[in-house]
Order: structure tokens, then C-alpha cells, then sequence
């Protein structure tokens, strides 16, 4: 099945200016970047972006980090993008990523992991509207 998910490249990984070697894992993956922008995120749309986290005692912390540089936002569209996507970002915390996975290659710690992936179809559906309209995303 040809899915959509939303990928963020987080601060951490373009201040290191690994946008193009994330990228490289992404496509080499069969994911295509349908959409893409670099913004910095204000306090407001990082809180947003992270409502389900905001009872969690790492939230305020997530926020700080989330609006600490430029992201790069991108749709990635694919056969079952949304697990696949999921399965080469590798584990939240980095210590526990399989090899050959972006965070494994790329994240700090388990707060600065290099890169966001929706965890399912309607997370997938409520990120990517938050960050681009229809126009924005190419067929
Ligand atoms: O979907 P994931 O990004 O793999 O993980 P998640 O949805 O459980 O958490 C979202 C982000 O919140 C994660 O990428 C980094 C941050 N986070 C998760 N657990 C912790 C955390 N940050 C800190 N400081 N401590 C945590 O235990």
C-alpha cells in the first residue's frame, strides 16, 4: 500500500549539516520526498506539534530542544512509508537503534535524536496538515 508519513530532521542534525546523509537513508529506503521545508519552529507550533507528549515530564525539555535551530520538514510518500520510514530512524534512544539506522549513525542522545517519523496512519494525517497544505505537496 502507497502511504504518506511526516519526517522532521530535528536541530541537532542540521547543526551538524547532515540534512543530505539523512536524506541519502531516506531515498535509499524507496521513501520519495514529496514535500520539504526548513523552518525554525516557534514555542507555539512546537507545543502543537507535541500535544500528546504534554503531560510527560520531558515535554517542556522536548519543546526547548524542538525550537533550538532549523528543522526540515518533509512529506515522504512510499510502500508502507509510515513503518518502513519507522524501522530506518531506529529506536527512540539511540543506545538501543540497530545498526545501520539513522539514529543510530547520527543521534546524540535520547532527546536529540535526529529525526521525527509519524507512528501511524492518523498521526501521519494530523503532522503533515500541520506543516503543509495541499498545494505544497506534490502528486
Ligand atoms: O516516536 P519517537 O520519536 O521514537 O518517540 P516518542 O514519540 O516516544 O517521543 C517523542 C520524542 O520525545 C522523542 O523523539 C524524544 C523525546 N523523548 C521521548 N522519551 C524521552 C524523550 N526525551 C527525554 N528527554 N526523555 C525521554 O525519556
Amino acid at each position: 500500500m502507497i502511504q504518506r508519513t511526516f519526517s522532521i530532521i530535528k536541530p541537532d542534525a542540521t547543526a551538524r549539516n547532515l540534512e543530505g546523509k539523512i536524506l541519502a537513508h531516506i531515498q535509499d529506503a524507496g521513501l520519495n520526498v514529496v514535500a520539504m521545508k526548513k523552518i525554525r519552529m516557534t514555542k507555539e507550533q512546537a507545543e502543537g506539534f507535541y500535544y500528546v507528549h504534554k503531560e510527560r515530564p520531558f515535554f517542556q525539555s522536548l519543546v526547548d530542544f524542538m525550537t533550538s535551530g532549523p528543522v526540515v520538514c518533509s512529506v515522504l510518500e512510499g510502500e508502507n512509508a509510515i513503518e518502513n520510514y519507522r524501522a530506518i530512524m531506529g529506536a527512540t534512544n539511540p543506545a538501543d537503534a540497530a545498526e545501520g539506522t539513522i539514529r543510530k549513525e547520527f543521534a546524540e542522545n535520547i532527546e536529540a535524536n535526529s529525526v521525527h517519523g509519524s507512528d501511524a496512519p492518523e498521526t501521519a494525517e494530523y503532522e503533515i496538515h500541520y506543516f503543509f497544505n495541499n498545494l505544497e505537496i506534490t502528486g
